[in-house]
């Protein structure tokens, strides 16, 4: 069950949101649905030679059948469903990716999509994928590593500047970075290519690598960051950024007033410290503020607003328990430790998440939707006055890697597993 989480401020949460249920498993996705109809589809294909001698028209009337019976799955799919207080249908836009990671919108309207493999494409307001973009760094692409966050610079119609976060190869394994470059005009290939941020250590491992780029409404980039999986203790070990959020400025260089600037052997880039493996983040709209969602071990992914220098305990604390059945470091809370906004156990696997903003689904306005992988929905983070109240589940049936808004004002999210762009969008009136 979603266990709401004090601040230390807030005080304890409302209890109707603990007694929420989970929606998920409950509901068949859609995906599953039109498996199944797959299977029905090709063990009618494996028999047709036992059905040989029957009449043609029995098997063209059993072939119209399945085809109606097709087109019925394909428009439960996209059905209406009542999800955050709206009425939405989940639309398609784009297939054919291969584990996309990461979105921008471009000012006309299309769309920058990263593939872990390690290509960059836009994807044309008609859904089709354009070719690789030319000069994307090279990036180690194991495990969860690869190409992963995109973002446009805040003056980009002026500059044309893009941020990538990535795996990048080093002669002792690989290790997250961050770059910006120059799209060109035409949108064909990047140039200028600067290195503006490199973790330190490098590790041979293939887990954790984070990586989301959040740029703050005073113009510093906000880094979220993992800790590799089996270097957790250094996320507490402020020589180093496993672990971490990192501020710093487009150009790579160090904002004056970040926590640690003056801190001797500590890594002036840190904001703050403490985190697992941190894979959406967002700015909370009227605050300006910094929100993460980070997976946890099992049982313990959260939501947190990282403040600058604050420690937010793993691996000392934490919900849920290490993939071992182990409890993890001292328990739930330690003095000087900060407490998350909301966990959820069983976990979710959070990737991706947006503020909703715009006007075409009112009732979104103000909450954080996060992306689930193994909990295959979409998730709502219902949000009051700074504190987090409960959620609720669109169950999808796929992956979902990452949640944007777009300038539709769709909710545009990227299946990790199906290689889609689905659009959420309101369900036609009645
Ligand atoms: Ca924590």
């Amino acid at each position: 069950m979603p266990q709401p989480v004090p601040t230390r401020r807030a005080g304890p949460a409302e209890p109707a949101a603990r007694a929420r249920p989970h929606p998920l498993n409950r509901v068949l996705p859609p995906e599953v649905a039109s498996d199944r109809w797959r299977r029905v589809h090709r063990g009618d294909a494996m028999a047709r030679p036992r059905l040989a001698g029957f009449r043609p028209a029995l098997l063209a009337g059993l072939s119209l059948v399945l085809l109606l019976l097709g087109i019925v799955f394909a428009f439960a799919a996209e059905e209406a469903r009542r999800f955050g207080g709206e009425s939405v249908r989940v639309v398609p836009f784009a297939s054919g990716l291969d584990h996309p990671w990461g979105m921008a919108f471009l000012p006309d309207g299309r769309l920058l999509v990263t593939e872990r493999p390690g290509r960059l494409r836009v994807v044309d307001a008609t859904g089709r994928l354009g070719p690789p973009i030319e000069g994307v760094p090279q990036v180690a692409a194991r495990g969860q590593g690869g190409l992963l966050d995109v973002a446009l610079d805040p003056a980009f119609a002026t500059n044309r500047l893009i941020y990538l976060t990535y795996a990048e190869p080093r002669p002792d394994g690989a290790a997250t970075a961050a770059a910006r470059a120059r799209l060109s005009d035409d949108a064909t290939r990047l140039t200028d290519l600067q290195v503006i941020f490199r973790q330190q250590p490098a590790y041979s491992g293939g887990n954790h690598f984070g990586s989301r780029l959040v740029f703050a409404p005073d113009g510093t980039l906000f880094v979220t960051l993992g800790e590799r999986f089996d270097l957790m203790d250094k996320a507490q070990d402020l020589s180093t950024t496993l672990g971490k959020v990192v501020r710093i400025r487009p150009d790579g260089s160090i904002p004056d007033d970040n926590p640690f600037r003056s801190t001797p052997g500590a890594r002036p880039e840190i904001y703050s410290y403490g985190h697992r493996n941190v894979q959406a983040g967002a700015i909370e709209p009227g605050t300006g503020r910094l929100w993460t969602v980070e997976h946890g071990p099992r049982g313990g992914d959260e939501v947190n607003r990282p403040e600058a220098g604050k420690n937010y305990g793993w691996p000392v604390i934490g919900y849920g328990r290490h993939y071992s059945g182990a409890q993890i470091g001292v328990g739930t809370h330690k003095e000087g430790m900060e407490q998350p906004l909301f966990y959820w156990d069983p976990s979710i696997a959070p990737s991706g998440s947006a503020f909703y903003t715009a006007d075409l689904l009112p009732a979104f306005r103000g909450q954080l939707f996060v992306g689930a992988l193994a909990g295959q929905a979409l998730v709502e983070v219902k949000v009051r006055d700074g504190r987090v109240i409960g959620e609720e589940r669109l169950p999808l049936g796929k992956r979902i890697r990452d949640v944007r808004q777009g300038p539709d004002g769709a909710l545009w999210l990227a299946t990790d597993d199906t290689g889609e762009i689905l659009r959420v969008v309101p369900a036609p009136a009645k």
